[in-house]
């Protein structure tokens, strides 16, 4: 969103689980990134984000003037935080869990202040606390992808809609987007989403994404997917 209203800024990089000490110590009041620092302000959450971002600086504009139409892409913004992020997020702590060696490629070009092979190597905690945090459990994650069809058809129909995939890219296409861009790194996934809407948004909003997870899961957690496909 910065880069898109041509904001200069600087980008640091945390490590997941410790990002949360980082960010309070930095004096943000939440625990949670992106956190901004701002005009002198300190602002979390992407939807704060977007906001303040407008009115810093409202052109190009992240929402459209039209109130229904900004309407529905503020739902779209909320479903891409409440409802798309954390799935995702579940799934791929569960995949490091039981495969940590890509996260070489997913670390490549982070700005962390250490190099990438000695953050890799001593990410055994990081990975074991965030799994547990965000309860990505043998459970939850094979119900998510079960899920994740209904997700991506959701991203499709906003697409139709044009409330997201439009010509200038709104608060929600940057909400949206980097979700359906990290599940495409997943070998297991990238197939039922590049075909789609969905996956062409996705790339188009981010062309580029670090990382890249070859086949993790049990097949039959892939079945409601498969079925998906052939439907
Ligand atoms: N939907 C929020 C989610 C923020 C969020 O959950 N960030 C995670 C990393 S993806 C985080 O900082 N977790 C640590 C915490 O919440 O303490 C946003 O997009 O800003």
């Amino acid at each position: 969103m910065l880069r898109h209203k041509g904001i200069p800024f600087e980008r640091t990089d945390l490590f997941p689980a410790v990002s949360r000490v980082v960010v309070r110590a930095l004096g943000f009041s939440g625990s949670s990134v992106p956190a901004l620092k701002i005009d002198g302000r300190k602002i979390q959450d992407s939807l704060e984000i977007s906001r303040e971002l407008d009115r810093l600086q409202p052109e190009p504009p992240l929402f459209p003037a039209d109130p229904q139409k900004r309407a529905a892409v503020e739902e779209a913004e909320r479903f891409g935080s409440e409802r798309l992020q954390h799935p995702i997020r579940q799934i791929i702590w569960w995949a490091f869990k039981e495969n940590s060696a890509p996260l070489r490629s997913y670390s490549e070009g982070a700005r962390l202040g250490i190099p990438v092979g000695l953050a890799v190597r001593t990410a055994a905690p990081i990975l074991a606390t965030e799994k547990r945090i965000h309860k990505a459990t043998d459970e939850t994650v094979r119900a998510n992808l079960a899920e994740y069809g209904e997700m991506l058809q959701r991203v499709d129909d906003l697409i139709a809609a044009g409330t997201i995939g439009g010509e200038e890219p709104n608060a929600a296409d940057f909400q949206i987007a980097p979700s359906i861009r990290l599940a495409m790194t997943m070998q297991d996934l990238r197939p039922f989403i590049e075909s789609r809407p969905a996956g062409e948004f996705a790339k188009r909003i981010q062309p580029e994404i670090a990382g890249d997870f070859p086949p993790v899961f049990p097949p039959a957690w892939l079945e409601p997917l498969n079925s998906l496909a052939t439907a």
